[in-house]
């Protein structure tokens, strides 16, 4: 199936060999490698995506954007099918794209240093900020209320009254834990209705695996445009606290390891600030440290929903597995909150 795609790519069948990609929860990732070069193949959820033209459109719009106003930016556009198409749609498959493979450049899965932190956390302000002359109200919203914290909460609410009910007292002691960070979701409501926060292009998915790096170490761009539309910087920076400052994952069930490390909040806070910082409003700037609370909760509260309705929504590998991802976030929450006395400092 993935040679019939290929084909519409110009690519002879049998003059390449497929490889699984990445670890994305949401699409299907693949290495194509052909003797001449390398190209990423992504097949796009679309029961989550379900407008993948969407995001086609928005990388457009993106991708002249910034080859007008910024050529020096190294943007990653999507290899076009012989037709011209940006996506191949295969009937029961979907919809599939192909990303030439940046030469030279090299994504991680783990950030293992500071100073990764602050090349990532460089790359992204610098996608917002290049972006900021470009009227974000064009862009289309590819997940409708993606970010939105109000209806996360909601939608928490009701699985906890319709979904599985031995799921729900399992997780008894966990709902006790997020009942005491309610106050993250009253705040959001207050940042929803004030205008000194600005909606910007924004990212929404700031992992490591999403920057792509130099043989040197340094960052070149970012990657992974999907969810870029309109959003709150709390998003972009949120995820990478809730990435980049524990040494486990959110897949890690030891949670004794879960801990919170300040030189990586640093490091965050000093990437994005180089380029963000004339950017953001006097308000926004004293919502940093909120950013890591406001997505590590909505990240915990989103696997426990999804438990709770039978992991409809996140692959689950074993028996109890959004469980365990809930119980991880909501460990790391309760480690970051710690912080929050010391670290609001560092933005001042
Ligand atoms: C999903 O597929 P992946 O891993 O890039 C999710 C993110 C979550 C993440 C948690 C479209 O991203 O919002 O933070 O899982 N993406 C979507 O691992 O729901
Ligand atoms: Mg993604």
């Amino acid at each position: 199936m993935l040679s019939s795609v290929l084909i519409e790519y110009g690519l002879a069948d049998n003059s390449f060999q497929v490889e699984a990609f990445g670890s994305g929860l949401i699409n299907n990732t693949w290495k194509v490698i052909t003797p001449e070069r390398e190209y990423i193949l992504q097949r796009i959820n679309n029961t989550v995506f379900k407008q993948p033209v969407d995001i086609a459109t928005n990388i457009n719009l993106i991708s002249k954007h910034l080859r007008q106003f910024h050529p020096e930016y190294k943007f990653v556009a999507p290899v076009l099918s012989i037709k011209g198409d940006e996506m191949v749609y295969r009937e029961g498959e979907g919809y599939f794209r192909l990303f030439p493979f940046v030469a030279l450049s090299h994504s991680k899965n783990v950030v293992k240093s500071p100073e990764q932190a602050y090349e990532a956390a460089m790359q992204f302000g610098r996608f917002t900020r290049l972006l900021g002359d470009f009227d974000v109200s064009r862009l289309r919203t590819t997940i409708p209320s993606f970010h939105d914290l109000t209806l996360r909460h909601q939608n928490f609410l009701v699985a906890q009254s319709n979904g599985n009910s031995e799921r729900i007292e399992e997780a008894e002691s966990l709902l006790k834990v997020l009942a005491k960070h309610a106050g993250i979701v009253t705040e959001f409501e207050k940042i929803k209705a004030n205008p000194e926060f600005k909606l910007r292009v924004t990212h929404h998915d700031t992992k490591i695996s999403n920057v792509l790096f130099s043989e040197e170490e340094k960052g070149l761009c970012v990657i992974d445009l999907d969810t870029v539309m309109p959003g709150y910087f709390i998003s972009d920076v949120g995820d990478m606290m809730r990435t980049f400052l524990c040494p486990v994952s959110e897949e890690e069930k030891d949670y004794c390891k879960i801990e919170v490390r300040a030189d990586f909040y640093k490091s965050i806070v000093q990437g994005y600030f180089d380029e963000m910082k004339d950017e953001l409003t006097p308000r926004e700037k004293k919502y940093f440290f909120y950013a890591g609370k406001f997505m590590i909760y909505m990240q915990a509260i989103r696997f426990l929903t999804d438990y709770f309705n039978n992991d409809e929504y996140y692959r689950a590998d074993y028996p109890g597995h959004n469980l365990v991802r809930a119980a991880n976030q909501t460990t790391l929450l309760s480690r970051f909150v710690e912080k929050e006395p010391f670290w609001n400092d560092f933005t001042r």
